[in-house]
């Protein structure tokens, strides 16, 4: 009898303590300084072992849906990355690219965590995706997030640009990094850097608050004559100066490393693609405050720099003025002042991110059409584009025939079109999750 009433107290006494210890627990999780501590911990360990090990993670269908975007009805499905990069990677930001004649896909996110998985793979409801450690962070201030801001795949090698900060803080310089691919391990080295710096700021020691002008730009994407395109955002530096990389699209030779100015007068270039066939390239622009920018080169060549106008052509407004009563200080539109005019502009700005063009096989479009992804637009509107992808049709011009968005909920910011699968690939940034569409 007292054994049977002592266990049972026991249990009580146990299932009471188990619930003040959760409900402490709880109490502390909702103190956001010990939550973040946890986040910060938890973090590192994960961030450890991606960096270390080859791990195979699963990635499981969770939602799909039919959306009819001009006139076409497409089907879009959505896998869970969430368990492969956690929850407190989800802010990170994804970029794609194809290995192997486009068997392999690649993904990495900014932190330069990398994983492949074969493209076939993609229309099961649950397959795997392998981790590669690399050496990335040997290139990356880690406490200041000097972040991969773009990476292309081009004749087994893997380019990945960043930003990068002196040991005194105060010089800020985009590179490209280059790694022969390998499954096992990615071991990047420098292939091309800027000269000139942008002015950080250094505040505190250690370098934990250095502040910059803002520093993005950094898309890439392959190109001719073995060269490597490379998009650079402007800050203190002249867009226009013929010499200096601010503003700028470069080609980087692949085997010197050397540079040349393809294009000029960009602001934050963010979108970049080339369609190697027809030798044109492709781009997207963040304005200031409005005036996202479609950009197209069709002749693209290191003799003659196209120049697309920032800081004196822009349809958008300097920060901090009222775009209802103020005039705006840029001159519009482009060509009456000798710049290229852009194919479509945004104004409210889309936060215009990955553009790519996509052939007829893709959804039976005649036309030329292209994809752009926003990471986040002020216009309520959701057929603005600002939270979605938009999908544009063009004329032979290249003004807009029609247009229409596949609307999704965050940020996307890296699209790709696989052709052995005949889908297109998205991550969206909130919840991590891959978005696959196809046509109907
Ligand atoms: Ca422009």
């Amino acid at each position: 009898m007292w054994k049977r009433i002592n266990w049972k107290i026991m249990a009580l006494i146990s299932l009471l303590l188990f619930a003040v210890i959760i409900s402490a627990i709880g109490i502390k999780l909702r103190d956001p300084a010990f939550a973040q501590r946890v986040t910060i911990k938890k973090y590192k360990i994960i961030e450890s072992f991606f960096r270390k090990f080859e791990l195979q993670l699963n990635l499981e269908k969770f939602d799909e849906r039919i959306d009819v975007i001009n006139d076409q009805e497409y089907h879009v499905e959505f896998y869970d990355l969430q368990s492969l990069f956690g929850q407190e990677f989800s802010f990170g930001k994804f970029y794609f690219d194809t290995h192997d004649n486009g068997k392999t896909l690649f993904i990495s996110n900014s932190k330069g965590f990398f994983v492949h998985m074969p493209v076939k793979d993609i229309k099961n409801s649950k397959s795997y995706v392998t981790t590669i450690p690399s050496n990335f962070n040997d290139y990356r201030n880690v406490e200041l997030n000097n972040n991969i801001t773009g990476m292309a795949i081009d004749n087994d090698k893997l380019y990945v640009s960043n930003n990068t900060i002196n040991s005194n803080g105060d010089c800020m310089r985009m590179q490209l990094l280059v790694a022969d691919i390998n499954f096992k391990t990615l071991n990047f080295k420098k292939l091309f850097q800027q000269e000139e710096c942008n002015p950080a700021i250094r505040k505190g020691k250690p370098l934990d608050r250095v502040y910059t002008t803002f520093v993005v730009g950094g898309r890439v994407a392959s190109y001719k004559d073995n060269k490597i395109l490379l998009s650079t955002s402007m800050t203190v530096g002249d867009p226009q100066d013929d010499n200096g990389t601010f503003g700028k699209i470069l080609a980087i030779d692949k085997t010197t490393g050397a540079h040349e100015v393809i294009s000029k007068g960009h602001r934050n270039p963010q979108g970049l693609y080339y369609n190697a066939e027809e030798n044109i390239i492709f781009q997207t622009e963040h304005g200031p405050q409005g005036g996202d920018e479609i950009n197209v080169n069709l002749n693209p060549s290191g003799d003659e720099i196209e120049n697309y106008g920032w800081p004196i052509a822009s349809y958008g407004w300097p920060y901090g003025v009222d775009t209802e009563t103020v005039i705006s200080k840029y001159k519009k539109p482009h060509r009456d002042y000798g710049f290229i005019e852009p194919i479509k502009y945004f104004s409210p700005s889309i936060g215009i991110s990955a553009i790519i063009e996509v052939g007829v096989q893709f959804n039976a479009v005649q036309d030329r059409q292209i994809f752009v992804a926003a990471l986040s637009g002020s216009d309520p509107d959701p057929q603005s584009g600002g939270h979605g992808i938009s999908h544009f049709i063009l004329n032979k011009d290249y003004t807009v025939k029609q247009k229409q968005v596949f609307e999704f909920e965050g940020r996307i910011r890296d699209l790709i079109y696989l052709e052995n699968i005949n889908k297109i690939v998205a991550v969206r940034e909130w919840d991590s999750s891959l978005i696959v569409i196809s046509a109907k």
